[in-house]
């Protein structure tokens, strides 16, 4: 079967996927969240590219859509967390102990029976500590119930990892939820940046969610953030963490020593 992928005028297939797989031609580029009080490096988000051998370097907009509910996404999940295990015990080996990596999942995915013990088994093999790996949950078609993901993230976090929720504000994750899903970290959705240009209001709802989090015993990070007037801004919220454009597009794994080196990790 054909599939169209949702921002290209070509067809992907999910045995084109497959074979991308096997031939091991999707990697990793790494984002940097920097602790802004410390201003040092808290670690990074990893996103997902795809080596297509004839249409170049492809971003998930392109096959994610694809690949999520299909018999794949098992094979996806499994490929992502075995390739977070292995930076992460890369960066143990430079002395970047304390760097964490956060890959995303989509909230379907995280009640995959036996994640939280594959996890642990995954991790305590490369000898990582498990609150380095952070699975952020994105939004999903189904994301299921409000229950059974909950409960996914307890057991998630009884094996020591640390969960986030992904673009918060902007898609499906209710205000209601928040609390319920029982996450570490909350991640406010780039838009909230965008407004704070030109809109004073908005600068009240992203300091009163960043409060709200705060309260509610989460870290928060603040994404989006492409221009110096916003880093200015941000920079006065206290204990938050944050990404986007004006610290650094994604990476790749040859450019880290080099960022690790300039912002210096924090302790
Ligand atoms: O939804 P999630 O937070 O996982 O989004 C990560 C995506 O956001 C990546 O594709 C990344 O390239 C993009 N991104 C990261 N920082 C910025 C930014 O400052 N501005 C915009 N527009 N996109 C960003
Ligand atoms: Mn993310």
């Amino acid at each position: 079967m054909e599939y169209i992928a949702a921002d290209s005028h070509e067809i992907c297939t999910i045995d084109d996927a497959k074979r991308g797989l096997a031939r091991r031609e999707f990697f990793f580029v790494y984002q940097p969240k920097l602790r802004l009080q410390e201003g040092r490096l808290s670690g990074f988000e990893s996103l997902l590219r795809w080596r297509h051998p004839s249409r170049g370097v492809l971003t998930p907009n392109s096959f994610i859509a694809l690949v999520e509910d299909s018999p794949l996404t098992e094979s996806f999940t499994n490929f992502v967390v075995a390739e977070a295990a292995q930076t992460l015990a890369d960066w143990s080996a430079r002395g970047y102990n304390t760097l964490s990596l956060a890959v995303n999942l989509p909230a379907s995915e995280i009640g995959q029976p036996g994640l939280a013990k594959k996890l642990s088994a995954l991790l305590n093999t490369h000898s990582i500590n498990a609150s380095r790996l952070q699975i952020e949950l994105t939004e999903s078609t189904d994301p299921g119930s409000i229950e059974a993901l909950a409960s996914a993230v307890e057991s998630l976090k009884e094996s020591g990892v640390s969960v986030a929720i992904d673009d918060f504000g902007a898609g499906c994750w209710s205000l209601t939820n928040l609390h319920r899903l029982g996450v570490d970290t909350l991640k406010l959705d780039r838009k909230f940046m965008h407004d704070i240009q030109d809109n004073e209001n908005s600068k009240i709802v992203v300091e009163t969610l960043v409060h709200l989090g705060q309260r509610l015993g989460m870290r928060v990070v603040v994404e989006g953030v492409e221009t110096q007037a916003q880093f200015a801004w941000v920079s006065t919220i206290e204990h938050i963490d944050c990404q986007g454009y004006y610290i650094s597009a994604p990476i790749g794994h040859e450019q880290i020593d080099d960022f690790v080196a300039k912002h210096g990790l924090i302790r």
